[in-house]
C-alpha cells in the first residue's frame, strides 16, 4: 500500500482538498487498475471478499482461506495480518506512522457471524493488532482491551512483542516535527486502514479492521476503527459495513451501524453507504470540504457498495475470480478533477 506517489499525481489543490487527500489516495497502479465508479453489484455468488483501498494481496489471502472451506472469520483475520506485517505500508500495523511522540499505536477490531466482537485501542508493540482483538473476543469475557492492558493481555496469549517503528516512518516523523504542525483532521501526512467484509462459502458474513490511526495524533488519540458500530459493524441477518477516514467524523454518527441498520430498511448497500455519508456532509456547518471518510458494505445477498465524500477512495474485491480494485462513487462532484 504505497499511496504516495499516487498522491503526488494527483494534481488537486486547495487546502480542503489537499486534507483529504492521503484518504483519497490508492496505490501507485492505481491508474492502471481501477474501474469505472461502482454502483451497486448484483450478483450473489460466493465466496466473495471486499475490503478498503488497494489491497490485493491482502484479499488474495482472505479469498485462499475462503476457497478452502475456511470461514469468514479466519478471512478477515488472515487478510488483515497481510497489510500488518507489511512494513512498507504506513498504515497498519508494522512501519504505521507514529503518534506526535513517535509512538505506534494500533487500533482494530473483527466481529463474527454471531455478533461477537473483540477489539483493542492504543496497543503497542504488536503487530499483528487483528489477532489480539480475535484473542480478546475469544478468550476473555470482555469486548475491549486498551493500551498496557491489551499488551500485557497479547503477550500472555503468546504475541511477540517488537518495535513497531522502522526506518522510513522514524524518518516520516522526524521531518513532521520539525515543524510538529498538530492537526486533529485528515491532512497529507495521515493515511489508510484496511478495513475488509467477507461472506464464506456457508453465507456466514465477518469483518475486522486494522490501523495504526491517524498519523501524528495526540497520544492517547482513538478513532473509529476500533469501536464496534462507528468503525465496523456485522449483522449476520442483514449485512457488514466498515469505514475508513476521519474516525472522529464516523465515530459522531456510529456509521457503520447505520449504513447496516439502513440496509436492514430495504437499502441497497450502496445507497445505505450514500446515505451514512449523506448524515456526515448534510450537518449544518459541517466541513466536510476538510475531510474524508469512505464506507463499503455488502449484504446478505452478497451485493456490494462504496462511497465516500471525496475522490479517490477506492475498494478491493475478490470475487467470482477476479481480484480488482473499484473506484468508489464519490460526495463531492464539484472539486473532482
Ligand atoms: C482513524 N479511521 O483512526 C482511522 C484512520 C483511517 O485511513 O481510516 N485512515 O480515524
Amino acid at each position: 500500500m504505497k499511496r504516495r506517489k499516487f498522491i503526488k499525481k494527483a494534481s488537486l489543490s486547495g487546502a480542503g482538498i489537499a486534507l483529504g487527500h492521503t484518504l483519497m489516495s490508492c496505490n501507485e497502479n492505481a491508474e492502471n487498475k481501477l474501474v469505472t465508479p461502482v454502483t451497486t453489484s448484483t450478483t450473489s455468488s460466493l465466496p466473495l471478499v471486499i475490503a478498503t483501498w488497494h489491497v490485493e494481496n491482502a484479499t488474495a489471502k482472505a479469498m485462499e482461506v475462503l476457497q478452502a472451506g475456511g470461514s469468514s472469520l479466519d478471512a478477515v483475520e488472515q487478510g488483515c495480518r497481510v497489510e500488518e506485517a507489511n512494513e512498507k505500508g504506513q498504515s497498519v500495523g508494522k512501519g504505521g506512522l507514529p503518534d506526535r511522540d513517535g509512538k505506534v499505536t494500533l487500533d482494530a477490531c473483527i466481529m463474527d457471524k454471531h455478533g461477537n466482537c473483540g477489539s483493542v485501542v492504543f496497543l503497542k508493540d504488536i503487530k499483528h493488532a487483528v489477532s489480539v482483538a480475535r484473542k480478546v473476543m475469544e478468550n476473555t469475557p470482555h469486548v475491549i482491551l486498551a493500551g498496557d492492558g491489551a499488551k500485557q493481555f497479547a503477550i500472555s496469549e503468546g504475541f511477540e512483542p517488537e518495535n513497531l517503528l522502522t526506518e522510513a516512518s522514524k524518518e516520516a516523523w522526524e521531518e513532521w516535527n520539525l515543524k510538529s504542525e498538530y492537526k486533529p483532521i485528515i491532512n497529507i501526512e495521515n493515511h489508510d486502514t484496511i478495513g475488509m467484509l467477507a461472506i464464506d462459502k456457508n453465507g456466514d458474513i465477518s469483518g475486522a479492521c486494522t490501523t495504526s490511526g491517524l498519523a501524528y495524533k495526540m497520544s492517547g488519540r482513538v478513532g473509529d476503527s476500533p469501536i464496534i458500530g462507528s468503525g465496523l459493524f456485522v449483522d449476520n441477518e442483514i449485512g457488514a459495513c466498515v469505514a475508513t477516514g476521519l474516525g472522529e467524523e464516523v465515530v459522531k454518527t456510529v456509521g457503520s451501524f447505520l449504513v447496516v441498520e439502513l440496509m436492514r430498511q430495504g437499502r441497497t448497500p450502496q445507497q445505505a453507504c450514500e446515505e451514512a455519508i449523506g448524515r456526515i456532509v448534510n450537518k449544518p456547518n459541517s466541513n466536510y470540504k476538510d475531510f474524508q471518510v469512505g464506507y463499503i458494505a455488502v449484504n446478505k445477498k452478497g451485493e456490494t457498495g462504496s462511497y465516500s465524500i471525496h475522490q479517490w477512495f477506492s475498494m478491493t474485491k475478490f470475487q467470482d475470480g477476479k481480484n480488482e480494485q473499484i473506484q468508489s462513487d464519490f460526495f463531492n462532484k464539484t472539486k473532482a478533477t
